[in-house]
């Protein structure tokens, strides 16, 4: 049976492709979700996705995956940049954790340089647009057949 990935993404992300083509390109929250699904599927991973644009529901979706998904893939949208309840969530799940950003939040504004997130992150892909979602995935395979 193939091994569950929570994929979540964070709030605005459900925006992508209608606004900012020149910073987050022009390519849908779902295009995204297919091309990880897709990859996925080719390395015996199944997705399940969740947008929120509230906090607690990431949170939850979080103590969700907890015994049930082998890993997660997050981009937690602006959440990344203080949402610390994100950083204790994902600091109790038992698995790799992938965080993925569209942009390199490290080379665009100040208060986007700091990520809650990437501590407890086992690795970090950012700027790379869609490509991202398609390393996550195959970095995930690989951290799980480790
Ligand atoms: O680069 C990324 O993937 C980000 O996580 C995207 C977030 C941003 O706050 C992070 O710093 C980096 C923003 C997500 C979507 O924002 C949109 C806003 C309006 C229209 C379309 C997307």
């Amino acid at each position: 049976m193939s091994q569950l990935v929570l994929l979540l993404s964070g709030p605005n992300l459900n925006l992508l492709g209608q606004r900012e083509p020149e910073i987050y390109g022009a390519a849908t929250l779902h295009d995204h979700v297919a091309l990880a699904r897709a990859t996925a599927a080719q390395l015996g991973l199944a997705i399940e996705h969740r947008q929120s644009n509230h906090e607690g529901d990431l949170v939850d979706a979080i103590h969700g995956a907890r015994g049930r998904a082998a890993a997660i893939i997050i981009n937690g949208g602006a959440f990344t940049h203080y949402a610390w309840s994100l950083h204790d969530a994902l600091a109790a799940f038992d698995g790799p954790v992938v965080e993925v950003h569209l942009s390199n939040p490290s080379a665009r504004e100040g208060w986007r340089h700091l990520s809650v997130v990437s501590p407890v992150a086992t690795g970090v892909i950012t700027g790379l647009g869609g490509v991202g979602y398609r390393l996550a995935v195959e970095a995930v395979a690989e951290l799980l057949s480790a």
